[in-house]
């Protein structure tokens, strides 16, 4: 068996994974068929992926090789999730880091949380910016078209499942083609997901 890629990730609890772009990192590995290993990572630790040259997680090891994989963002639709899921992504830091994520959050975005935060009010405004992805999915069974998914329903499938990792919300409505297709993505590559700590009321 190969050596698995080790991907450090975003810190919930055990198989919780929070971050819609380790994910993503997660839904390409498995797609390669390879192994994979989690080092949990806090929002803190920026030392621990000095390696990589920047901050953020998603960083992979794989070997010898370190570096950032680096995607694009869908632009609308994560930015309103990350509103919704704002005070949950502060609930899941342990209880050392919570003021620690609080003053940083609040001197980036010069707003308390609390004002920052929609909760479930912002599932209107979710759903409208999925308007794209629901025409494309009315046509096509993947974002990659009719033979499977590709690194697009990674990343999109990556979006929802730091929702369900966080969230209570229910994003979707049972008829909509994106309930459908995020169905088939969750029960892909041998159950990645399943598996994964979430809130199955949100689905
Ligand atoms: N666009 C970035 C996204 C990565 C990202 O924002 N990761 C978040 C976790 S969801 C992070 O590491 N945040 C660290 C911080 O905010 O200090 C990429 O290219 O990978």
């Amino acid at each position: 068996m190969a050596k698995p890629i080790s991907i450090y990730e975003l810190e919930g609890g055990p198989n919780q994974f929070l971050s819609p772009y380790c994910w993503a990192t997660r839904f390409a590995v498995a797609h390669k068929g390879l192994p994979i290993e989690t080092i949990r990572w806090k929002l803190n630790e920026g030392d621990k992926i000095a390696f990589s040259n920047q901050g953020l997680v998603p960083v992979i090891v794989d070997g010898n090789k370190g570096g950032k994989w680096k995607w694009f963002i869908t632009g609308g639709p994560l930015g309103v999730l990350f509103k919704i899921i704002f005070l949950d992504l502060f609930n899941a830091q342990s209880p050392e880091l919570k003021p620690w994520f609080r003053e940083t959050r609040e001197a980036k975005f010069g707003a308390k949380l609390e004002e920052i935060a929609v909760g479930e009010a912002g599932v209107p405004d979710f759903r409208k910016a999925l308007e794209p992805m629901r025409q494309l999915l009315a046509e096509y069974p993947y974002f990659g078209g009719m033979d499977g998914p590709s690194y697009a329903d990674h990343f999109v499938a990556g979006m929802f499942m730091a929702g369900y990792a966080l969230s209570p919300v229910k994003l979707l409505e049972k008829d909509d083609v994106i309930y459908a297709w995020r169905e088939r993505m969750m029960a892909a590559y041998s159950g990645i997901c399943k598996n994964a700590v979430g809130h199955p009321e949100s689905l």
